[in-house]
């Protein structure tokens, strides 16, 4: 690795922070924090309790106000099910029969999961139990209780036949929830194997993937998993970002929706919960959350915000998850006649530029999958992305339509759905088309395709940007809500700047890449390209399930960490910026956009600290200019790249047949000295907590590129290349105009700090109110 002392990184990183600083006519260098920076306690003070926050709800608590964000909240019920509640389950046995206190709360847990589904309040069930073979409950659990000399209760062990079937077992009637609190369509039920909710299951990374920062407590048993799961949940420790194992919510138990086994234990556990001014959180009483949870519903707006407006006479509703759903919700539009509209806009749209769809769906099947749905989802609860327009980028396989990865000599007609096609299908999407891209995901400037180069929505004369050009010009001049991308190399967020939309790129593994033409394949993920951050995390959220059949190489699937230092009412987060070197190439316009990005993310709460930049920039040469290119020949197979070299564009032939030439003592040298960036790079995020970048330096015209095809389009790649070979996760978001034409900044996070990014680009996106795609 190239030796950069730590004194030259600093030295790089001051010039930068005296140009901003001057910029805001402070002083100066000196100002800077030492590392690492102490920020403030992140806990709500007494006094941010007293005044009303917009948005949000107070309720009385112990020991003093709980106050949170309904749209930012969970209702957690706890293991309301028959086998803790009703007589011949396995609370019977633990408790003697003594059954009365848990029923009991059953009505006060209902008026509260009343109120929260009526106030948008998020809802979580949860239900301890065990796979019908026991092998996920261990010895101990099974056996403990029922060896005991004296136990005369536990005459039956989990697993065996009870009066509702095998206690504790899942899929046995005694093991579900009780009838008056079954849940509805759409809410989260999660299975757990102990008496916490975080262990051995998704609870954390679902509560991440909602973007949830407060929790609503009740259920059975207040001495065991409420308590438990309580205590937990809580964060204790800031410094916790890349290790450390706290869980990051605000937890407020209700106390009149808990109970347990023996009435003495009551008292004792809430106390313990908000003992010494709130040790673990909150206990406050139902009877004032019911009533501000219903004044919160009554004066919930009529009209969803949005941030994009579609500018049709015809469409008043903007093409936003949210925005579309609610007007589905609201009969304003249906499927049908939203596909009317959108196959208008299209077929006008390709006069303007011809080269966005590969392969366009027909009206008459698109018209059919509108139907279909229709049909299907009458009268009935509908799936989250009802009806929602979306395209495909032609490296990801639709089951029976070509996939041509925009080279005819490679494309195939694939039998089955890629697993995130088959993901989104189910969850109600409506595809529209398969979008154009750089041949073979290779390329972050979008001009390598046999079916044209897509231009810039902004200006005919600018690159779309690639590899995903069709996703982003597709998005971005909103002929559908989001695209469905790749990004190995940039090509989720370099699009997305090009064309004022955001482009999210998780880390790696979160997404299934089955049925994802290879680019880079131990290195590609999927990339969604949205008009809102919101819907990025939404679709995120959605897809992140493990897929079996996923490449071994990205099964590993590390614990997502707790973003509670921006999820407290005062935001605080750590940023840190490349170096002035890195920064020099951006052309003027971008610069000051640049540092106009920097201080709006001190705005929302950000904090520049100083760091070393030397790991990234050396991973990111390593992406071409390394053997790691090798891969992508091993993608297509080294015969097939030989046997049809000629059938592909010139920059492509270029880079592919370049690659042959390394052997396998470089790909391990190569493969060492990534290790130790990485390594470093780790290190570098324990002094930050997101790493700002500009998504890209230049953005060229498609005369430029002719005249420099390589080396313009490493240029482009300066503040991306290193994402995923360092296993970052990246989220692209407009920040303003230069000349009419947009920029973007990427906040990069270190690997499974999703939740982290996406609500800094939230508040990023927020505070700079630029609408998304064409105005
Ligand atoms: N008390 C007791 O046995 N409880 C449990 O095992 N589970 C819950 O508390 N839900």
């Amino acid at each position: 690795m190239t030796a950069h002392t730590t004194s030259v990184t600093i030295t790089q990183t001051t010039s930068l922070t005296m140009t901003v600083r001057e910029a805001e006519t402070t002083p100066a260098v000196k100002d800077l924090p030492p590392k690492p920076v102490t920020l403030e306690a992140t806990a709500a003070k007494k006094d941010s309790t007293s005044k009303k926050l917009p948005g949000h709800i107070s309720i009385p608590a112990q020991p003093y106000a709980f106050t949170f964000h309904p749209a930012k909240t969970a209702l957690v019920i706890i293991d309301m099910q028959r086998d803790f509640l009703l007589k011949g389950g396995f609370g019977d046995l633990q408790s003697a029969s003594q059954l009365a206190a848990v029923q009991k709360i059953i009505p006060s847990t209902l008026s509260v999961l009343q109120a929260c589904r009526k106030a948008g309040v998020a809802v979580i069930h949860t239900r301890e139990g065990h796979e019908p073979s026991l092998l996920d409950c261990p010895l101990p659990k099974l056996t403990r209780q029922k060896a005991s000399p004296t136990s005369t209760r536990h005459t039956l062990v989990i697993g065996q036949e009870g009066a509702m079937g095998r206690l504790l077992v899942r899929g046995e009637y005694g093991h579900d929830i009780v009838d008056e609190l079954q849940p509805i369509p759409g809410e989260l039920v999660v299975d757990k194997p102990g008496k916490g909710a975080f262990y051995n299951t998704t609870f954390q990374e679902k509560l991440i993937g909602m973007g949830i920062t407060h929790l609503l407590v009740c259920g059975v048993t207040v001495e065991c998993c409420v308590t438990t799961t309580a205590r937990e949940g809580n964060p204790s420790e800031r410094k916790t970002l890349i290790l450390g194992n706290d869980r990051g919510f605000e937890v407020c138990t209700l106390s009149d929706c808990v109970d347990g086994y023996v009435p003495s234990f009551k008292p004792a556990s809430l106390e313990m919960l908000h003992f010494s001014d709130g040790l673990f959180g909150w206990v406050a009483d139902s009877k004032s959350l019911v009533e501000e949870l219903s004044t919160f519903a009554a004066s919930k707006p009529t009209t969803q915000p949005c941030i994009d407006a579609l500018d049709t006479a015809s469409l008043t509703y903007a093409l936003d998850i949210e925005s579309l759903t609610y007007a589905y919700r609201v009969k304003a539009i249906t499927p049908t006649s939203l596909v009317e509209i959108l196959y208008a806009r299209i077929e006008k749209y390709s006069e303007i530029d011809p080269a966005v769809f590969i392969r366009l769906f027909s009206k008459h099947e698109i018209l059919a999958r509108a139907s279909e749905l229709e049909a299907k989802y009458a009268n009935k609860p509908r799936p989250p992305l009802y009806g929602i327009p979306i395209t495909v980028k032609d490296s990801i396989d639709i089951a029976g339509v070509p996939t041509t990865a925009a080279c005819p000599a490679y494309a195939y007609i694939p039998e089955k759905n890629a697993t995130t096609v088959t993901q989104l299908l189910a969850l109600g999407v409506i595809i529209l088309g398969k979008v154009n891209l750089d041949q073979l995901a290779t390329g972050l400037v979008g001009v390598r395709s046999p079916y044209g180069a897509p231009s810039s929505v902004f200006n005919k004369a600018y690159i779309s940007g690639g590899s995903s050009s069709g996703s982003a010009v597709s998005v971005g001049a909103k002929l559908c809500s989001f695209s469905l991308a790749t990004d190995t190399a940039g090509s989720g967020r370099v699009p997305p700047s090009f064309n004022n939309i955001v482009g999210y790129k998780p880390t790696r593994g979160c997404l299934s890449t089955v049925g994802v033409v290879p680019a880079c394949k131990s290195i590609d993920c999927i990339a969604i390209q949205a008009l809102t951050v919101s819907d990025a995390r939404k679709v995120w959220d959605l897809l992140n399930v493990p897929d079996p059949e996923e490449w071994v190489g990205k099964l590993w699937r590390g614990q997502f960490k707790p973003a509670h230092m921006i999820y407290s009412f005062k935001p605080q987060f750590r940023f840190f910026i490349p170096p002035e070197e890195d920064l020099g190439l951006l052309t003027p316009g971008y610069k000051t956009l640049y540092l106009q990005a920097i201080e709006m993310v001190k705005a929302i709460g950000g904090k520049l600290v100083e760091a070393d930049y030397s790991p990234f920039t050396t991973a990111g040469k390593l992406l071409y200019e390394g053997s790691f290119v090798a891969e992508r020949v091993a993608g297509v197979g080294k015969e097939w790249l030989l046997e049809h070299a000629d059938e592909l564009l010139p920059s492509t032939r270029e880079i592919y047949l370049g690659a042959t030439k390394f052997t396998a003592v470089d790909v391990f040298n190569d493969m060492d000295l990534l290790a130790k960036c990485a390594l470093r790079a780790r290190h570098e995020f324990t002094k930050f907590d997101v790493l700002l970048v500009p998504a890209t330096p230049v953005h060229p015209t498609h005369a430029e590129i002719e005249a420099d095809p390589i080396g313009l389009n490493h240029k482009i790649g300066k503040f991306t290349h290193y994402g995923n070979l360092l296993d970052l996760c990246g989220i692209t978001v407009p920040a303003g105009f230069d000349n009419g034409m947009p920029f973007g900044v990427t906040f990069l996070g270190a690997s499974m700090s999703d939740g982290l990014i996406l609500e800094v680009a939230r508040m990023f996106q927020e505070k700079t109110r630029i609408k998304s795609g064409l105005p």
